[in-house]
């Protein structure tokens, strides 16, 4: 594998939107026990339904551990998915694997930025996470792309979106949190997301929704539907503890040019809920200590904007609940072109993220 010492953006290389087509999408099998209640045995059930869901429309492939090999491949039967053996710490390639790059010219790069578990030893859901931070590295490998390694820049695919034309959208809450790069301040941020995505413009969302473990990942809470247009979590509901991030948001939006100088259209999507585990649910998950706390009186980050966009196709999450129709028929409204799937997400929530997080769209060169 051939690792690049310049930026992508020197090497003609940008980021493309999700929309922009795919020639394939990863995944990682759940099973760690002190995040996946039950051995990961539901989760894995979950993710199976992903991972097919996703299958009808292009490829697929799930990295399993050596111990779940023979699992994972029975499980996964679907011709369209393909199983390799990687080890990983847990499955959130969405922040572990690479993010990648193309040049409009049949290249295929990827951006291995360095990974701390969220947050490291000040707030990190686990450690240690060696075998996470090579995730991205093993899968550019196994593709024969070249990678940009950004050694001592930590960052996560969730916590960033693009429009593939110059506009990225992300957090303060993430990336200026102290425990992701301290000794960089916004505008040494955003100039190393200039080098490496080739955007222009980024866009600060104060925070993301409330009580995600990742310090706010916009990928749970606000995304791009188009060029211009932007989808974002909502609850008029001033009790509700996202009422003031959801407005503090609206009031950045609406007061922000993208890359190209457009006014955003700001599409709402409501926020179901709330949404709680159960106690049987937490007591499922193993105990460990230095691991993410599973409480019954946590409110769940659940958001029906964190789904993936595939070649034809929305795969988004439901969580039995009465806002499930409404979020489905709104992803129609503004996804003319695409076939909606809602596939169940609850056991996804359980371990702390959704769709958008277990996935890693890889766009065709
Ligand atoms: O949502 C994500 N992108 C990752 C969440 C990690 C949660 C681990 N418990």
């Amino acid at each position: 594998m051939t690792s690049q010492t310049r930026s992508p953006r020197a090497d003609g290389f940008s980021m493309p939107a999700e929309w922009a087509p795919h020639s394939r999408t990863w995944m990682v099998w759940p099973e760690r026990p002190d995040n996946w209640r039950l051995g990961g045995k539901p989760a894995q059930t979950a993710f199976t339904a992903v991972a097919k869901a996703i299958a009808d429309f292009e490829p697929v492939t799930v990295c399993v551990s050596a111990g779940q090999y023979e699992n994972a491949r029975a499980r996964l039967d679907h011709p369209a998915i393909r199983v390799v053996e990687i080890s990983t710490d847990d499955a959130w390639v969405r922040d572990t694997g690479p993010t990648f790059v193309t040049d409009g010219q049949g290249g295929l790069r990827g951006i291995d930025w360095a990974f701390n578990a969220w947050g490291g030893f000040d707030g990190g859901l686990y450690a240690p996470w060696q075998r996470d931070d090579q995730v991205a590295s093993k899968i550019l490998e196994i593709e024969g792309c070249s990678r940009y390694r950004t050694e001592g820049f930590v960052l996560e695919g969730g916590s960033i979106h693009v429009d593939g034309e110059g506009t990225l959208i992300t957090t303060e809450e993430c990336l200026l949190n102290r425990n992701r790069n301290p000794h960089l301040d916004r505008q040494q941020i955003e100039a190393v997301l200039h080098e490496h995505l080739a955007v222009d413009k980024v866009i600060w969302l104060p925070e993301g929704l409330f009580n995600d473990e990742t310090d706010g990942h916009v990928d749970n809470f606000c995304c791009f539907v188009r060029p211009g247009e932007v989808l974002l979590a909502w609850t008029d509901d001033q009790q509700n503890p996202n009422y003031p991030r959801c407005q503090a948001a609206l009031r950045v939006l609406e007061n922000v040019e993208d890359a190209c100088g457009r006014r955003l259209t700001v599409h709402k999507m409501p926020i179901p809920g709330p949404l709680y585990a159960t106690a049987e649910e937490c007591a499922g998950v193993d105990l460990v200590s230095g691991s993410q706390e599973r409480n019954p009186s946590s409110r769940l980050a659940g958001s029906y904007v964190n789904f993936l966009i595939v070649n034809g196709g929305i795969i988004a999450p439901k969580f039995d609940d009465p806002m499930d129709l409404v979020a489905e028929s709104l992803l129609k409204r503004l996804f003319p072109q695409h076939q909606v799937v809602m596939v169940p997400g609850r056991e996804i929530l359980l371990g702390g993220g959704n769709i958008h997080c277990i996935t890693q769209q890889q766009p065709a060169p």
